[in-house]
């Protein structure tokens, strides 16, 4: 959960992409880090297989503004799709803020997206956190693929408690700031009333 360094006066949210293999979720983290951190010099953490899958996730902190006067620093995860790293996922979920559930909008990939959300349930109520309360926000990615499913359609099987939904192309980093944007403010709203 979000740390609180009054010393530093930082305020300090995670917020973990999750979805299946090859959604996109680097993608996304990737195009972030392009238009920030990427121009300044820094650097993104990423452990990948040499086919550029992630092994155990990739890494990108953020600073997103200040609130009365405490900077608001996110801290960017992605897991790794595969179905195989289970535990990996389940350890880096440890301590999130908040979700964005990278979907993948082909009609092939409809079973691993709905596997993916099932696993983040379970993983986060062996955490002991509620998927109901977690800020949230699901982005159907991949729009631009001839495959992809019209969103209505995708919204009926995957919108699971009335989440901000966002139609993205990760790699033209398309819906990718909205996506995290919204990510964000649910965050804070939630830091908020605690
Ligand atoms: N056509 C298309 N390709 C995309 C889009 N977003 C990502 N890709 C491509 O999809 C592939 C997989 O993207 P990644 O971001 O590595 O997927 P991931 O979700 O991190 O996958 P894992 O690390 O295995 O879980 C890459 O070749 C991307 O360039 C998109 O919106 N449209
Ligand atoms: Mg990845």
């Amino acid at each position: 959960m979000s740390f609180i360094n009054f010393a530093a006066r930082e305020i300090n949210c995670k917020v973990v992409y999750y979805g299946a293999g090859l959604g996109g979720k680097t993608t996304n983290l990737q195009w972030i880090f392009d238009q920030t951190l990427g121009k300044a010099g820094g650097k993104m953490i990423s452990l990948a297989t040499e086919t550029d899958r992630t092994l155990f996730f990739d890494f990108l902190p953020l600073d997103l503004g200040t609130i009365r006067g405490f900077k608001t620093r996110f801290h960017l995860y992605t897991v790794p799709g595969q179905v195989f790293y289970e535990a990996s996922r389940k350890l880096i979920l440890r301590g999130v803020d908040g979700i964005v559930f990278v979907a993948d909008s082909q009609e092939e990939r409809m079973d691993a997206n709905l596997e993916a959300i099932e696993d983040l349930e379970s993983n986060l109520k062996e955490h002991g956190y509620d998927f109901l309360k977690v800020p949230y926000v699901l982005q159907l990615n991949k729009r631009d693929l001839p495959s992809a499913l019209p969103v209505e359609d995708l919204k009926k099987v995957l919108v699971k408690k009335g989440e901000p939904v966002f139609e993205g192309v990760a790699y033209k980093g398309i819906g990718v700031f909205e996506t995290l944007k919204e990510c964000g403010r649910l965050v804070l709203a939630e830091l908020k009333k605690g």
